[in-house]
This record gives C-alpha cells, sequence and structure tokens, in this order.
C-alpha cells in the first residue's frame, strides 16, 4: 500500500474523533469572530524548508548512534523529505548544505527532488571545515583571515554554492562563519570584521539579480572568545553595508541565555532586514533540539511578532522559513514532521491574535488585559484545525501515526542495507 493510500486509512481511523474536536473548536473560533475558512487557507499557505543535513542521525563530539534505514546519499534524502511533505504538506523546499550534501550532477538532483514534489530554499556555504585536497587551511578563520590567499579560497566556494543553488532554483544563499577567536588578542576584532565585509561584497557582486544574501549570527562555537558575526548588531551592520539584497538569518539557537529573541526578530523588521529563520530549540547553548520543545511560548511571541508585520505589510519579501536541527536520539523523519506539525500550530496560534484589540489594551496601558489577549491566543488548542488544513490539503491528520503505520523506516532499512549512510564529517 503507498503512503498516500496508508494516510488516507489512517485519516479515516481518526475522522470521528477529529470532526467532534474539529466542530467544537470551529463554534468556539466563530464565537470569538475568526474566519474559519481563512485560517485554514493562511495554514495551508504556511511552509518551511527542510535541511539536508538532518535526515542521518545527528551526533556530538561525545558520539553518534545510527539509526535504520538511514538515507545513504542526498537523492534518498530527497525521497525521505518528500514522506514529510505527503503528510504535512508543509514542506516543498529543501536547504541544501555544500559540500555535506553536493550532487556530483545538481540538474539530475533538481530532477529528482521535482519528481519528489520538491524544489529547493537557500543554499549554505561551508567554510567552517577543511574539505580533502584544499589548498588552505580554515583554522585560523575563512572570510577574516588575515591571509588573502584564504579568504579568496572561501569567497570562490561561497560563489560556487551559489552556482550551483542556480541549477538548483534557489535564490538564496546563507553564510554562516565561524570565524572567530578563543583568546583575547588573538584576532583583530575590527579587522576580522572589515574582511568578512569585503568578502562577502564579492559574494554579493556574484549572485544573480533576484538572489539574497542571508548572514547567520552566533555567540560562540566553535570560537570560544570572540565570534566576527557574534550577534544581530553584527550581522545587521553586515546586511545594510552589503545592500538591499542582504538580509539577517535568525537560528533560534544562537542566543545566549534568556535573550529577547522576538524583540530581535521585531528589530530586524524595523530595520527592513529580517530575511529568514532557522527554527530549532536549546536549553543552553545551541543544542538544535526540536523546535518548540523546550520554550514553546518564546516561539510563540516570534510568530506574534512575524504575523504582526506582515498585518502591517511591514516587509516587500516575507522571511524564508527554515529548520536547523540534528536529532541524536529521535527518529529523523518523526522528529522533523513534530517540528512541522508545532510550526504549523504555532503560527495558527499566532493568527489568533485579535491585533486590534491588543493594540487598544496596549494604548490604554491596560497590562493585564493585553497579556490575556495573548495569552488566551497560546492557549487556544488549535491543533484539530491545523489537522483539518492537513487533511484537505491530501496530507495527515497524525502525521506521526501515519508515517509509523507505513512502516517507512523498516521498509528502508531493508532497503538501504547495502552501503551504510556516510554522515557528514562534522555530525
Ligand atoms: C551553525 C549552523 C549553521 C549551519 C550549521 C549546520 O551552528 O546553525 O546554520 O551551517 O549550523
Ligand atoms: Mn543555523
Amino acid at each position: 500500500m503507498n503512503l498516500a493510500d496508508i494516510t488516507a486509512k489512517d485519516n479515516a481511523s481518526r475522522q470521528n474523533s477529529h470532526n467532534e474536536d474539529l466542530n467544537a473548536l470551529k463554534a468556539r473560533l466563530e464565537r470569538e469572530g475568526h474566519d474559519v475558512d481563512a485560517l485554514l487557507r493562511q495554514i495551508q499557505a504556511f511552509e518551511v524548508a527542510v535541511p539536508s543535513w538532518a535526515l542521518g542521525t545527528g551526533g556530538t563530539r561525545f558520539g553518534r548512534f545510527p539509526g535504520m534505514g538511514e538515507p545513504r546519499n542526498v537523492f534518498e534524502k530527497m525521497d525521505d523529505i518528500s514522506v514529510i511533505q505527503a503528510l504535512t504538506r508543509g514542506t516543498p523546499k529543501v536547504s541544501l548544505h555544500i559540500p555535506w550534501d553536493e550532487p556530483q550532477d545538481p540538474a539530475a538532483l533538481r530532477d529528482h527532488a521535482a519528481e519528489c514534489g520538491l524544489g529547493f530554499d537557500a543554499v549554505n556555504s561551508n567554510t567552517f571545515q577543511d574539505q580533502p585536497g584544499a589548498h588552505y587551511s580554515y583554522k585560523f578563520g575563512s572570510f577574516s583571515h588575515v591571509d588573502a590567499a584564504v579568504r579568496d579560497q572561501a569567497i570562490e566556494h561561497a560563489c560556487h554554492v551559489v552556482d550551483v543553488g542556480k541549477t538548483l532554483g534557489s535564490t538564496e544563499i546563507t553564510v554562516w562563519l565561524a570565524d572567530g577567536s578563543n583568546y583575547p588578542g588573538q584576532m583583530s576584532l575590527r579587522k576580522s570584521f572589515q574582511r568578512v565585509l569585503s568578502g562577502l561584497q564579492q559574494v554579493y557582486k556574484h549572485m544573480p539579480s533576484d538572489w539574497r544574501l542571508f548572514t547567520e549570527h552566533k555567540p560562540y562555537e566553535p570560537a570560544f572568545y570572540a565570534t566576527v558575526v557574534q550577534d544581530w548588531g553584527s550581522s545587521l551592520m553586515l546586511a545594510q553595508a552589503l545592500g538591499e539584497r542582504a538580509a539577517c538569518l535568525v537560528d533560534l539557537g544562537h542566543h545566549l541565555p534568556n535573550t529577547n529573541i522576538e524583540m530581535i526578530v521585531a528589530r530586524l523588521v524595523e530595520a527592513g532586514k529580517l530575511g529568514g529563520f532557522h527554527f530549532n530549540d536549546s536549553k543552553y547553548g545551541d543544542d538544535d533540539l526540536t523546535t518548540g520543545s523546550i520554550k514553546p511560548y518564546q516561539l510563540f511571541l516570534v510568530f506574534h511578532e512575524l504575523v504582526e508585520a506582515a498585518r502591517s505589510k511591514a516587509w516587500s519579501s516575507a522571511p524564508a522559513y527554515m529548520i536547523d536541527q540534528s536529532h541524536n536520539v529521535k527518529d529523523p523523519i518523526e522528529a522533523l514532521l513534530q517540528t512541522v506539525m508545532t510550526l504549523q500550530a504555532t503560527y495558527a496560534r499566532a493568527l489568533l491574535v485579535p491585533s486590534d484589540a491588543l493594540a487598544a489594551y496596549q494604548e490604554e496601558n491596560d497590562v493585564m488585559m493585553a497579556e490575556q489577549t495573548l495569552r488566551n491566543a497560546y492557549e487556544t488548542d488549535i491543533r484539530p484545525l491545523v489537522a483539518e488544513a492537513r487533511r484537505l490539503a491530501g496530507g495527515a491528520i497524525d502525521p506521526i501515526h501515519a508515517f509509523r503505520r507505513s512502516d517507512y523506516r523498516e521498509k528502508m532499512g531493508m532497503a538501504r542495507e547495502q552501503g551504510s549512510y556516510t554522515p557528514p564529517a562534522s555530525l
């Protein structure tokens, strides 16, 4: 039985309980004045890109515990992502990391992805690892390196990533730089930044006119004293200096504990420089845990800023939504299904916030009712409506159960026995 039949069968087995929950919720939402059909359309329009580097089991320096039926190459990763798209109807695009998932024949990968119903979102460069046969090492940086030959090697790589992306149909490149220092005095804090800017200007010039460049900030790791693009301020300075087709990418895990990330989102919207997101969650550092698993209210508050920005037409092009996670103990496909379900539900809850009522309470400094207005939306169990949005779009009411019912992992376990999966060097 193919996945579509299994999904239909699983949906049918849940139809009665689903309808009960859905009708109760619809009644409440209509009572609160919401346009349920409009909500369904908006939920169905929500898309998030799946990272090519998250389909194999992730690991840490202390070890990796691979699972069964891992994809052995980027083509099999497309097959796995097509399962996520079939069940959630929310992941029509892939974000590729190069060279981790560089295809020998980009056109062949584009065509295979198209057969899987998939396209490509932002491509990602990698100047944080030395590649076999590379002339120069990135031990002391890439775009910020004191040696122009090393910088040129890094710039060339990023331009090559753009060229591969052009064949795949991407229109964005995300540049995250591990560049930084471990000890005070090791690196000039200003010269390193100037070198990064001039390098990115060359990549910016190399991009086709319809492309965007995303700069991704991160406070530390692998550098443990100073990171050149350490915070949103550094990223914003780069994006503003580069030009209108440069913007900032916010990886939720790239913030020191207790940082008010929704405030950073509001500032980048205000600056017209919010380019995209890497969704994940974390308890301590850049833990790359499943989105919404640790701080679900923060994720809601981020989406509240995004919905308010969209309603006030604060941007010419909407941010690019992408996932960036490492699945060390969960089945990667199940973790990604859970992630998309969480993102769909969190976005839907943010759509429930009555902006005018909230603005009125803010104008009256009615602290209690302003907060209660947000919490009411956050505490609404919107999941039956999100499940219905998926069902109407041909997806699963319960993607994780439908996936388990498909025995996909077991089948891949058999099919992919020969020739085990080779994880990217760092994972
Ligand atoms: C850096 C990062 C970056 C990717 C990598 C996989 O921590 O978030 O976005 O290149 O993870
Ligand atoms: Mn990231």
